[in-house]
């Protein structure tokens, strides 16, 4: 077989993209850190315990007052995260909208790679790269350019460092994302376990995102140095021997094309953040539902995995109402149960008893990045389902909360909390109506006297303090029509499979 060129026409197009992509996956993962900025090795993410923490701000488990994990996100600047101020349902949209394209980009990247022979310079196939290397590292460092590999276009460190991007740390982020999945670990939960615990998946996630910031200044640094007219004219034209003031030129086109469409990209998301929740979850949803629909929760914790601390997200509701029926342990509670039903009840908590009970100890994601393994035992929602016998039209279960967020959250939020299920959802191993959590009964702050449990999702779909359930068909008639509360008011996405 010939050589293959030095710098080939897919080496020059898949290079140009990853620019653009690598920079919205660094932005708008910023943006998800910027949610939960702490990072732990331990999942339950014990309080106190993290191990990097980028906010001020710092909360106990023994604070006195009940604090939120909402209250802990931060607002970051639209420069650095995608697209900035606090909003983690755009965010990961960006993120996720993303990685469809750059994980395509990389499957053709390496297909090419393989099939037209470029693998040859990309490759180490002696062990000899190293010390090559590191005596290529030693002529950097007296000022001077080492020289490249015989017949390749690199020397023998860069050969290293690229092969190592493509080929370890492209993988490790794609893998240690996968682990930070609810519907993954909630199917496989010996996977996350190979990162340490979503956690450590999560802290992983972060030093390759700093990696790839580290490669990026390097490699920057290096075209610099090497003399940036030709560096320019391989990977803009494809060799050396080009016009170097033009690949400069269109290089340098292309630079500022990628910050201007960042920009584009940004303050689109920022004024009109529904239109890009309703765009980017054209592409996005499918994939998440898909996730969903694919696995069910197999997760079989002990009680030794209990995390000792479980973290809150969302005030207990504060009318009189709810305080004086918590006071006598929620005895005169009904759960009205109606819509598309052939059978609708009001069922007491001691009816919903009847229905059955199971126990799971399972792992609980919040959107923001938390998690926290807790037991919980109450009645499947498929007897539920068996009961009242929804109607065949029924696409959404919708749980309706008695927190009015619009006395405890601020933010300029309003209204009641409530969350729509996709249908299939309900009837799923370890679905849950919950009455009890660690073996007593349900505390107020995790939602007394009822939760929903829905273990391959994400937390906020997981009603609290649930006040009625209706079946329906249609869900752009509730709230602002979105499918949720956090979807309506916070841009996350209607379905929670990732
Ligand atoms: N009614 C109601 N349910 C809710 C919320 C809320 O604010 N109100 N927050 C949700 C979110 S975002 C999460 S992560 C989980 C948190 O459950 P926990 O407080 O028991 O940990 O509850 C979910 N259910
Ligand atoms: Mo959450």
């Amino acid at each position: 077989m010939p050589q293959p060129p030095h710098f080939p026409w897919f080496v020059i197009v898949t290079h140009a993209l990853n620019i653009f992509f690598l920079l919205m996956l660094g932005r708008s993962g910023i943006e998800v850190l910027s949610s939960f900025p702490k990072l732990y090795w331990s999942d339950g993410c014990p309080p106190g315990r993290e191990w990097a923490r980028f906010s001020k701000r710092a909360y106990g488990g023994d604070s006195r007052r009940p604090w939120i994990t909402l209250d802990e996100e931060e607002s970051w600047n639209p420069v650095v995260a995608m697209p900035g101020r606090k909003n983690l349902g755009l965010g990961r949209h960006w993120h996720f909208l993303t990685i469809h394209f750059w994980i395509a980009t990389g499957i053709v990247y390496v297909t090419l790679v393989f099939t037209s022979g470029y693998w040859v310079y990309l490759v180490p196939t002696s062990w000899s790269i190293f010390p090559n290397a590191v005596e290529a590292i030693g002529t950097y460092l007296q000022f001077e350019l080492p020289a490249k590999l015989p017949g390749e276009p690199f020397n023998a460190a860069q050969k290293l460092a690229y092969f190592g991007v493509v080929f370890v740390l492209a993988p490790l982020q794609i893998a240690s994302g996968a682990a930070m999945s609810p519907s993954v670990i909630g199917r496989f939960p010996w996977y996350a376990t190979l990162f340490g615990g979503k956690q450590g998946a999560r802290s992983v996630h972060f030093l390759g995102m700093l990696a790839f910031v580290g490669f990026v200044v390097l490699h920057t640094a290096m075209v610099v140095i090497h003399g940036l007219p030709k560096e320019f004219a391989k990977i803009v034209l494809g060799s050396e021997e080009a016009n170097r003031p033009l690949a400069v030129a269109i290089g340098t086109i292309g630079l500022v094309l990628i910050g201007l469409v960042h920009v584009g990209l940004t303050v689109f998301a920022r004024l009109r953040p529904r239109s890009a929740q309703h765009l980017l979850g054209y592409v996005v949803a499918p994939f998440e539902g898909l996730l969903s629909r694919m696995f069910t929760s197999h997760q079989n914790y002990s009680r030794r995995d209990i995390s000792g601390y479980h973290r809150v997200n969302g005030y207990p509701p504060v009318d009189p109402e709810y305080e004086r029926m918590a006071a006598d342990g929620f005895r005169d509670y009904r759960l009205p149960v109606g819509g598309l039903v052939e059978n609708p009840v009001s069922l007491s908590l001691d009816e919903l008893r009847e229905l059955g009970w199971e126990t799971q100890i399972t792992n609980h994601n919040c959107i923001q990045g938390w998690n926290s393994i807790a037991e919980w035992s109450g009645v499947p929602i498929g007897r539920l389902l068996d009961l009242v016998k929804p109607k065949p039209e029924v696409t959404h279960m919708v749980l309706y909360s008695m927190d009015d967020k619009g006395l405890t959250e601020g933010e300029g939020r309003y209204g009641h909390f409530y969350e729509a299920v996709p249908i299939f959802l309900t009837r799923r191993t370890q679905s849950l109506l919950a009455l009890e959590m660690n073996g007593g009964p349900l505390p107020i702050e995790h939602g007394a006297p009822l939760r929903a449990r829905f273990e391959t999702q994400l937390g906020f779909k997981m009603a609290k303090w649930v006040k009625a359930i209706e079946f329906v068909d249609d869900v752009s008639t509730i709230g602002m029509g979105q499918g949720g509360y956090r979807e309506d008011q916070l841009y996350y996405a209607n379905s929670a499979g990732i």
